[in-house]
């Protein structure tokens, strides 16, 4: 197949699905065109079946608002035509899949339109999209689209229960390259963060507030001030015991520092801002703490299952489709940071339990999640959609 796909290039997960999906189609033989106002972050390898186009939205002093959704409809007719593309695949509703089913509309005229598949992923449902500026235009394309898909099936719950949409939406879960995010050999990069043995807690995200970043310094304070010495340290019951990898950047992280100090615990904590490659941090992690106050998924939780690290998690959204309590971490209500401090302290000071949950992390990623179990059914929605639309022909 000739595949193109839209997504936000720079920010967020929607980008990172797209683009690992993207790279494991090329994979699989499949010839892949990227349209995007910038190249996708992940897109670092040239590959002969990867191309990319890259949407530019000409000033015009009338433009106080430049019409990007215009321009990306219209570079999307142009690779349609020029590239022969079967189908056009966006990644976040707004504007992506409006941009979609217009291009397809001036392209039907000709008799050339490809169906349009567009995957839900996040605030484009949750929060932007449900704001009634938008809404009505999300209904149209979500209901105009060939196919419809939703990373966890509370997202196709939620799609249905905020939104006049009737169109079917198939759940496909994010997916992980369980070869590249798997837990490496990084003793000395150990050593040099914690070199009494302390247990590591990590957390990773774009710090926007949605993410509650000051919940995990807050959960990080009452651990080191309650201990988190494992039961078979010589300083089990002491203060202490517990360090803190914040990466990533956004918003939050000015106030999360904040906090971090007004603890006095700075020298204990590092925030290494935006990294790559994440699995090597993730590598040294004993424990992943997402308290995020919404979260469709959690493509960053799943990274660090992959790792081996068992996840502390809010119990919000398609979270729990992801992390299953008592099993490979522990699910607490939001916000609440006593009952997260209480779980972490379990899984950091027993051996045996972070052990066992590090394993089952693991395994649920590698079973339920990894990439050659998920792209296919990427395919197969793709081949469905494209034989109803040829029967309708
Ligand atoms: O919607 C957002 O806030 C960003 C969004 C994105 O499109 O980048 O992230 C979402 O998509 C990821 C990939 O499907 C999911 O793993 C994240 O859970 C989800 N983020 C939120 O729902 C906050």
């Amino acid at each position: 197949m000739t595949i193109g796909i839209t997504c936000y290039p720079t920010f967020g997960g929607s980008g990172v699905v797209a683009t690992e999906l993207g790279k494991a189609l090329a994979a699989r033989g499949h010839t892949v065109h990227f349209i995007a106002y910038a190249l996708p972050l992940r897109l670092e390898h040239v590959a002969e079946n990867v191309f990319f186009h890259e949407v530019r939205v000409n000033t015009y002093p009338l433009f106080e608002y430049p019409p990007y959704a215009l321009a990306l409809a219209s570079k999307m007719i142009d690779v349609v035509k020029h590239e022969g593309l079967d189908l056009l695949h966006v990644h976040y509703a707004i504007p992506h899949a409006t941009s979609a089913v217009l291009a397809r509309q001036i392209l039907d005229a000709s008799g050339m339109g490809v169906p349009v598949v567009t995957t839900l992923h996040g605030t484009d449902i949750t929060l932007v999209g449900k704001d009634p500026s938008f809404k009505p235009v999300v209904e149209h394309a979500i209901d105009t689209s060939d196919g419809v898909t939703a990373v966890s099936d509370w997202l196709r719950r939620e799609t249905y229960a905020s939104f006049d949409v009737s169109n079917e939406i198939e759940v496909i879960p994010n997916f992980i390259d369980t070869e590249r995010f798997k837990r490496q050999p990084k003793d000395h990069f150990k050593q040099a963060i914690a070199p009494d043995g302390e247990r590591l807690l990590v957390h990773v995200s774009n710090f926007r507030r949605v993410k509650r970043a000051r919940d995990v310094v807050e959960v990080f304070a009452r651990l080191h001030a309650e201990g988190a010495w494992p039961e078979d340290h010589p300083r089990h019951g002491q203060p202490g015991g517990v360090k803190l990898l914040m990466v990533g950047d956004g918003p939050d992280r000015a106030a999360s520092e904040l906090a971090v100090r007004e603890a006095g615990l700075w020298s204990e904590a590092r925030f290494l801002g935006k990294q790559e490659p994440v699995e090597e941090i993730l590598s040294i992690a004993d424990l992943f703490l997402m308290p995020s106050g919404s979260e469709t998924f959690g493509l960053a939780a799943l990274e660090a299952m992959a790792c081996g690290v068992p996840v502390v998690s809010s119990d919000i959204g398609g979270l729990p489709e992801l992390n299953v309590d008592g099993e490979t971490g522990f699910l607490r209500p939001l916000g609440d940071v006593a009952g997260m401090t209480a779980a972490s302290r379990q899984i950091l000071s027993s051996p045996a339990i972070q052990a066992r949950m590090a394993h089952a992390a693991r395994q649920r990623a590698e079973t339920e999640f990894e990439l050659d179990r998920i792209v296919p059914q990427y395919e197969a929605h793709y081949r469905r959609v494209m034989d109803r639309r040829e029967g309708s022909a």
